[in-house]
């Protein structure tokens, strides 16, 4: 890993001094507060990062607000540039990042490896974008009229970013605002801050490469105190939030309250429904991959299996089974499927989920459990379980950042799946198993899943940065990455220019003085 740090211009530090913020001074020395990041592939300490304070934020806002200025100017297609020029660097540091990110967060090499490689895609597309960030030209109602729409930059972009994608999350948000020609300051998660500092590092020498104003990239590193910095500030007009729920409803209405916009992206509760006709060649890995990659962890994990019950027991058995091959261990080591969850916390609430289901009366088909002894002793390592539950079932209910899968029954028609589907209160990802094409259609029609994200045939997690992503409900209802989400980067602006000698009023109306 010191490897990966160094080409990733990090000076892995063990001595209480601090690295971060490396683009603007340190402020009064005895603020700092150094968050300090384990590993929870061995629990070793990677490094400290020093917390931003309060005169920390403040530099970096003004920093960010005179680059908004300068970066504004600078054409779309030129800022697709810069982008292309990000998305390269990040080709050439694949490996050495998507491991840090594996050995900082705890995913499989593999997975790490796909989280740089969604960064690669999202700047691809963004540079594309940058020459259609294109308006609308509208008819009027009047003669010598014509109305038409532009999109102008918004900014300063705040993004706040969870650790289960600790840096794919980011680039998804900044990339887009970059091309729209807005300014970002990013608080990565407290859980991940090297993989902040990484990203920060790659960007700020391309800026300066370029000789462009380092505040159109600003990093800084906390708690949800420095996220409050963000989300009271309305020099920011618009904050990009992944997280829990509970996360989300304080940033959502703190921002509302001062007419900002939020781009909330929030849990889940995934279902995939099973039904007769389902191909078990597809059902299988496409189940196991969602509920036990990136240890249960990501946002679109799978959580619940809705499985008819003339075809029960044969998922089941085949899941079941499937479970059993599973190897847990050192997520750098590509032979392993499973790595660490993120801390011992995120340990507890996986044993709490656990008991909590099996006093509601959950069955446990497969058994869960912390590992011990030799390549365990971070303490974050656990076993995926199966559970057979109810959707009623409080912690079904519940999201738990897990792999705890849950599998129940349903009965006669489609409609009862996609009832329990949806009866939770989340809306983000859904996916069905089915040749019936009566049954697909309905599942992605109006009357089949609420959810953000709908699939056939594939599992609930993976999802490509070509389409919008994000769900309803209190998944939080925004929409980030592909399609037109750029438009939440922009401000809409509609104008109405007359070229007549006249002035018609519209709707008719006259006003003759
Ligand atoms: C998240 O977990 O916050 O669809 C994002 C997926 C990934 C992104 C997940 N492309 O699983």
């Amino acid at each position: 890993i010191e490897d990966a740090l160094n080409k990733l211009g990090i000076k892995a530090v063990n001595d209480g001094s601090s690295t971060g913020i490396l683009h603007f001074s340190i402020g009064n020395d005895k603020d700092i507060h150094l968050i300090e990041s384990y590993s929870p592939v061995n629990g070793k300490l990677i490094g400290k990062v020093k917390s931003s304070t309060k005169a920390d934020y403040d530099k970096i806002i003004t920093s960010a607000t005179t680059a908004f200025k300068v970066w504004r100017d600078v054409p779309a297609p030129q800022r697709g540039e810069i982008v292309r020029q990000f998305g390269n660097k990040l080709r050439e540091l694949k490996q050495p990042l998507g491991k840090l990110v594996s050995y900082e967060m705890g995913k499989s090499l593999q997975e790490g490896y796909g989280e740089v490689q969604e960064m690669i895609d999202i700047c691809d597309f963004a540079v594309g974008l940058s020459r259609q960030l294109n308006g609308q030209v509208i008819p009027s109602e009047r003669p010598g009229h014509i109305m038409r729409e532009q999109w102008h930059p918004l900014g300063i972009v705040g993004i706040i970013s969870a650790f289960n994608f600790p840096v794919a999350v980011w680039s998804w948000n900044t990339a887009l605002a970059w091309i729209c020609g807005d300014v970002c300051i990013w608080k990565p998660s407290e859980k991940a801050p090297l993989c902040g500092i990484a990203c920060q590092n790659i960007i700020a020498e391309i800026l300066k490469e370029n000789n462009l104003p380092e505040g159109i990239s600003c990093l800084v590193n906390g708690d949800y105190k420095v996220g409050e910095y963000l989300t009271t500030d309305d020099r920011i007009p618009l904050v990009s939030a992944t997280g829990s729920t509970r996360m989300g409803r304080i940033v959502g209405k703190t921002v509302a309250e001062r007419f900002g916009k939020s781009l909330l992206e929030l849990g889940g509760n995934n279902a995939i429904i099973i039904t007769p006709t389902a191909d078990l060649k597809v059902v299988v890995p496409g189940a196991v991959f969602g509920a036990v990659g990136a240890c249960g962890q990501r946002c679109t994990s799978t959580r619940r299996l809705i499985i008819h019950e003339s075809v029960y027991n044969t998922v089941k058995d085949a899941i079941v089974g499937a479970y059993k091959q599973i190897k847990i261990g050192n997520p750098l080591d590509e032979t392993n499927h499973v790595g660490p969850l993120i801390d011992t916390e995120a340990v507890n609430t996986y044993v709490k989920a656990i008991e909590k289901a099996k006093a509601e009366g959950g069955r446990i088909l497969v058994e869960g459990g912390v590992l011990e002894g030799e390549g365990y002793e971070s303490g974050c390592y656990v076993k995926p379980v199966i559970i057979e539950a109810e959707n009623h079932f409080e912690i079904v209910q519940h999201e738990t950042f897990a792999p705890i899968l849950y599998i129940m029954k349903y009965t006669g028609e489609l409609e009862n799946a996609i009832a329990l589907q949806n009866g939770v209160a989340q809306g983000l990802s859904s996916a069905i198993m089915t040749n019936d094409m009566k049954e697909a259609e309905k599942f992605l029609s109006y009357a089949g899943s609420d959810c953000g994200i709908a699939n056939v045939n594939i599992g609930t997690s993976g999802a490509e940065i070509g389409g919008a992503f994000g769900g309803e409900k209190e998944t939080g209802g925004g929409r980030e990455s592909g399609s037109d989400a750029w438009k939440v980067y922009m401000r809409r602006q509609t104008n109405t220019i007359n070229y007549s000698n006249e002035l018609p009023l519209a709707q008719g109306i006259k006003f003759d003085l």
